[in-house]
């Protein structure tokens, strides 16, 4: 492919990998069930009203209707008369729960203190054994995936010792309406491909795989073809020693798209694993990454047919694809590259905005402790909605890239810049058991500005959902204004890199419900974003392109750097101490 030879290439490193050591234990883990929750309804004409054992002679078991409506229409007879005009209400059996007590309606509707004033006069009803308004109660959406409870902090409102959860669960009630959170929308995964993993499967797009060079794609079929399966990117010893990988860490497989997907838009509410953050989205895969990474030009390139923009007509062996029937208006980035914004990412990025898709790219994890880390590319790419890691604390995760440009901070999971106590939880997400070729599913932990940003990606979802015409600018405002203040005292609510704060799922939803034609500010259009345009990055002789999430600890390996990047690519053994794996 001419454009590779003409292309730096980008060696990857997988900053950021993901244990998937078998399934999570069911142990411990409970179904959630739906939790009663009364509505504020303006005008109420319904109750519940209990007679007391014997009265009105209504105790026999086999009630006839007769005596009910007896009972009750005695009962309206004995009420006080209404306020002066106001004729007094009028009661009427709506049916019986038993012999004793009865859903009773009003002859018209009463407010609030109407209904009360009326419960305190049935009350004083020598008969009544209680009366009570019959509440409208409606089911508050609680996934019943069982890891959802157990090990998915993340998606959870805010509370002690869980400062960074993303808040799902009164979004998911609130844009639920007739439809599944982010139905109709489209998430584009740009990334390894995806394993047809059971908590995902019937979530999936047919995807394409854009990868160009043979010994990166890892595959059997043709450079760029319809599979995009995630064959697996594993980097064996023998694989280090040769030239097309030399430099890049020897590493199992890191089924990294897989586990963006997961948190997404998981199957969710079929009793099994997780949740999704967006579970009405359809996720559409773009394999661009394989083994150590992949090229910039076919990343872009992946971008493009994404949102359903015609390729231009190759020689063999890259036949164009057909045309992507399903255009994406979510398109997940959760991969790095040193410098700034390259020319041609910039012009992706603009092209696609122009579509209305939303661009989300994780600020990269340069991994390390230090603080305020310039954000890789393409999150500092003009328009895209840069998004740093925060941990279950709400602390900033100590590996994730944080600068003035940070649109906002989502779950990422690990240890936080301020090493707070009882912190340092990951994410749970998808995987597969396959050390190298895939094997069966699993459920994995990872951290990193990679699953930050595709929490990002599935809260754009369930916002566009809801309002499909919302434009990518609309979609930053939304997401900025409802984001949630850092804690107290936190790194960053002091330092002033982490963006607008922390994403908050169901604050968005209201804020939009409050919004539906958000005002985007001029300087609040993306073109605050630093680096833009650059190429800051061409005279380097290899750039990295990071998936960027981190494997959980035990021997550390160092990748050795093929050029003057930043980023350092440490990843890390399974040990097992992330619960049942
Ligand atoms: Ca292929
Ligand atoms: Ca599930």
């Amino acid at each position: 492919m001419q454009a590779v030879a003409t292309n730096g290439r980008i060696a990857s490193c997988l900053l950021a990998l993901a244990i998937q050591a078998g399934a999570l234990a069911p142990a411990g883990l409970q179904a959630a069930e739906a939790l009663p929750q009364a509505s504020e309804a303006a005008s109420q004409r319904r109750l519940l009203v209990k007679f007391k054992p014997g009265a009105s002679g209504i105790d026999a078991a086999a009630l006839p209707a007769r005596t009910a409506q007896l009972a009750i229409s005695d009962l309206s007879q004995r009420l006080p008369s209404g306020a002066p005009g106001r004729p007094p209400v009028q009661l009427v059996l709506q049916r019986s729960i038993s012999a004793q007590l009865h859903v009773v309606l009003t002859d018209r509707g009463l407010n609030q203190t109407e209904m009360l004033q009326l419960i305190e006069q049935l009350q004083r009803d020598p008969l009544v054994e209680y009366a009570e308004i019959d509440p409208r109660i409606k089911p508050q959406f609680v996934p019943n995936d069982p890891l959802y409870g157990s090990r998915q902090w993340n998606l959870q409102p805010p509370g002690p010792g869980s400062e960074g959860g993303a808040n799902l669960p009164g979004a998911w009630d609130a844009a639920r309406g007739e439809v599944a959170p982010g139905q109709g929308i489209v998430v584009a995964v740009i990334d390894t491909g995806l394993r047809p993993h059971v908590d995902l499967a019937s979530r999936l797009l047919p995807g394409y795989d854009f990868i160009s060079d043979a010994s990166i794609a890892n595959d059997l079929d043709a450079q760029w073809d319809s599979d995009a399966s995630d064959p697996g990117d594993w980097i064996s010893l023998r694989d280090s020693e040769t030239a097309e990988f030399s430099g890049c860490a020897v590493s199992p497989s890191s089924w990294h798209g897989t586990m963006m997907a997961g948190t997404i838009a998981a199957v969710t509410g079929n009793s099994l694993g997780i949740a999704g953050m967006a579970p009405g989205a359809r996720l559409l895969p773009v394999r661009v990454f394989g083994k150590c990474g992949g090229y910039l030009s076919d990343a872009i390139t992946g971008v493009y047919w994404a949102v359903g923009l015609e390729l231009p007509s190759l020689p063999d062996p890259m036949r164009a694809p057909p045309l992507n029937p399903y255009p994406a208006r979510v398109i997940n980035l959760s991969m790095a590259a040193a410098g700034s914004c390259s020319a041609a990412f910039q012009e992706a990025v603009d092209r696609v905005r122009a579509r209305g898709a939303v661009v989300v790219a994780a600020t990269g994890n340069q991994d390390d402790m230090q603080a305020g880390k310039a954000l890789s590319q393409p999150a500092n790419c003009r328009g895209v909605i840069a998004v740093t890691a925060h941990t279950r604390r709400g602390d900033l995760a100590y590996y994730a890239n944080a600068s003035a440009s940070t649109t906002l901070s989502a779950p990422g999971g690990g240890f936080g810049i301020n090493q707070l106590a009882n912190d340092g939880d990951s994410i749970t997400s998808l995987g597969n058991s396959g050390l190298t070729s895939p094997l069966s599913d699993s459920y994995g932990e990872v951290r990193g500005t990679s699953i930050a940003a595709a929490h990002v990606s599935g809260l754009a979802a369930l916002l566009l959902g809801m309002q499909p015409n919302l434009s990518p600018d609309q979609l930053r405002v939304v997401l900025t204004r409802s984001a949630r203040a850092y804690p107290a005292d936190s790194y960053c609510q002091v330092s002033a890199v982490c963006g607008a704060g922390m994403l908050d799922a169901e604050a968005a939803v209201r804020w939009l419900q409050a919004n539906p034609a958000p005002v985007v500010p001029p300087d609040n259009s993306g073109s605050d974003q630093t680096g833009g345009g650059g190429g800051g990055a061409a005279g380097w002789p290899e750039w990295l392109l990071l998936l960027s999430a981190v494997l959980l600890s035990g021997a550390t390996r160092r990748r050795r750097q093929p050029g003057p990047g930043p980023h350092q690519a440490g990843r890390q053994q399974a040990t097992g101490q992330a619960g049942g794996m």
